[in-house]
């Protein structure tokens, strides 16, 4: 976000909140794409996430009240609360703000009265973890202004407890992990099972990552979630049963028959199947970007939205389409990312495929749903920071 509107905002936050000797202090967090490793996040999976150059900004400054006082920029509307802290309903985006400091207050810190200002430009239903990046810079900024010195990756097992409990989305922690932690021009692998992680740099040369927005997104995205995840839940119980070796869904290495004698129900079988072969595709993934063979990467791309449009059902006719018309254009490689049900794409091509593409696509999608789709370039960004003003 640029200077000029940090700059409104800081008037706007005094208008508001009053101007006192003590200037609220401003942090951004940044929203996320995955390359590979989708829906196993809450399964002990390797992720390949990196973040990127959308951001959620908070100015945050304490106010030696019992009064937590928070205002929306995106939704022109100011709300104060007290304890004890409840969901709100009127005022949802309230919730990962709440969430978060009584994940906090959970561990033992005592959190005092703060005013907050929240705004923002990551597109909301996009799949770009806008809800993650508010919760994360939450935390941060909680934790900096009130001398905490929480770690980055524990400020994202509290952004993914918030989430979980408070808003009541069962999310794995990719989304929080990476904006937590991000670094400029790197994606991460992340083991969700540990928390290990390393930083990897991938060149790109003539190719491009890209993402585009089908600017929908389906009502049942939350409920459909939560759903997916104790069907991986109740599979792997079953498999356990009779294998006990394993203790999470993406570590089976077992037949599809075997599988099938573990007496899965046809759905927890399909969700199996995309959550192990999710961990071919991202060994694949990860050697195609280190041997920049991206016909490759961008194969396992389209098998891995095939999959989590048939095995998972998470996508929805609108990224069907996308990605389908995608390949028929000779796009290199292309699928849905994050929950799913509506969203971005995220493409892998050669750069001069670009504007054809965009031009292509534009009409095609325009024609089929009258509706438009956004085009975003994107760089690889920090994780959360304070910005100074
Ligand atoms: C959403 C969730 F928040 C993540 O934890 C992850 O499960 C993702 O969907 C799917 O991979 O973004």
């Amino acid at each position: 976000m640029d200077s000029l509107r940090s700059k409104e905002n800081l008037n706007q936050f005094e208008r508001i909140f009053g101007k006192t000797n003590t200037n609220p202090r401003l942090f951004e967090a940044p929203a996320r794409i995955n390359i590979i490793g989708e829906h196993v996040d809450y399964l002990g999976g390797i992720v390949l996430p990196a973040a990127i150059n959308f951001s959620v900004h908070v100015f945050l400054r304490p106010n030696q009240t019992n009064l937590y006082r928070f205002h929306s920029i995106t939704f022109n509307e100011t709300i104060s609360i007290k304890k004890p802290f409840l969901s709100n309903q009127n005022a949802p985006w309230t919730d990962y703000i709440t969430g978060v400091i009584v994940e906090l207050e959970a561990e033992g810190h005592s959190i005092p009265g703060f005013d907050l200002l929240v705004d923002g430009n990551i597109p909301q239903g996009s799949g770009l973890s806008s809800s993650a990046a508010l919760e994360v810079v939450t935390g941060f900024a909680i934790s900096e202004c009130f001398g905490l010195g929480i770690k980055r990756e524990k400020i994202a097992v509290i952004g993914q407890k918030a989430e979980n409990n408070f808003v009541g989305t069962k999310c794995g922690i990719m989304d929080q992990f990476i904006i937590a932690v991000g670094k400029q021009n790197d994606c991460i692998s992340l083991n969700t099972d540990t928390l290990n992680y390393s930083y990897h740099h991938f060149e790109l040369g003539d190719h491009e990552f890209y993402l585009i927005n089908s600017n929908v997104k389906h009502n049942l995205k939350d409920s459909a979630y939560n759903q997916r995840r104790l069907e991986c839940e109740s599979a792997l119980q079953k498999i356990h049963s009779k294998f006990p070796n394993f203790k999470q869904l993406y570590d089976v290495t077992l037949t599809e028959s075997e599988i099938k004698n573990c007496d899965l129900t046809p759905d927890e079988f399909k969700r199996t199947k995309h959550v192990i072969s999710e961990r071919e595709r991202t060994k694949q993934v990860i050697e195609g970007l280190e041997s920049n063979q991206f016909s490759k990467v961008g194969a396992a791309l389209y098998e891995a939205h095939d999959s989590l449009s048939k095995n998972f059902e998470v996508s929805c006719e609108e990224t069907d389409f996308i990605v389908s018309q995608l390949k028929d254009l000779g796009v290199m490689g292309a699928r849905m990312i994050g929950g799913g049900f509506g969203g971005c794409v995220l493409v892998l091509d050669k750069k001069e495929g670009f504007a054809k593409i965009n031009e292509e696509m534009k009409k095609s999608y325009q024609q089929k749903f009258n509706l438009a789709l956004d085009f975003y370039k994107f760089q690889i960004s920090d994780g959360v920071k304070e910005i100074s003003i």
